[in-house]
């Protein structure tokens, strides 16, 4: 298990010195849009504690993520017109866990339509429509 890095992208976002299209915001967690996504309207579910995977996730926080899992997954379904959701979480380095602050991805369509991990940027335009559609749908 790697150490927790308080200087990574993550927490950058979470201290808001990097900006984000966000989605769902609570006490205990961020939710936002991948900037590479693997479909359109791939959400990130990030809790404000400082975990690097799930064995160091504090079970309060757990539910957190999990509750407001449920939520954007509604609302995914309800503004992309996707049924399938898929719930992915990368566990260490040698699962390609790339940015080590624990978040759960929430992707929207059918897990053999999925593009690459981390391919290409999305456009920021569409992002932030899709958050604000989001954001819409999650107030309702
Ligand atoms: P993982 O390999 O599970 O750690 O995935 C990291 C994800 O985070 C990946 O899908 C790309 C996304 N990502 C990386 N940097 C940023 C960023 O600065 N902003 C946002 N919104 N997403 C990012």
């Amino acid at each position: 298990m790697s150490a927790y890095n308080p200087d990574n992208i993550f927490a950058k976002i979470l201290r808001g010195d990097i900006p984000n299209h966000t989605v769902y915001e609570n006490e205990q967690i961020l939710a936002f849009m991948d900037v590479m996504p693997q479909a359109r309207g791939h959400v990130l579910i990030v809790p404000k504690t400082q975990a690097v995977e799930l064995s160091d996730l504090p079970a309060e926080y757990a539910q957190a993520v999990f509750a407001a899992a449920k939520k954007i997954i509604a609302a995914q379904r309800k503004i992309l017109k996707r049924h399938g959701i898929v719930q992915m979480q990368l566990n260490g380095e040698e699962a390609g866990q790339s940015v080590l602050h624990y978040h759960m991805h929430l992707i929207p369509g059918h897990v053999h339509e999925l593009g690459q991990h981390e391919e290409k940027m999305a456009d920021h335009a569409e992002l932030a429509e899709l958050a604000a559609q989001l954001r819409a749908a999650l107030a309702e």
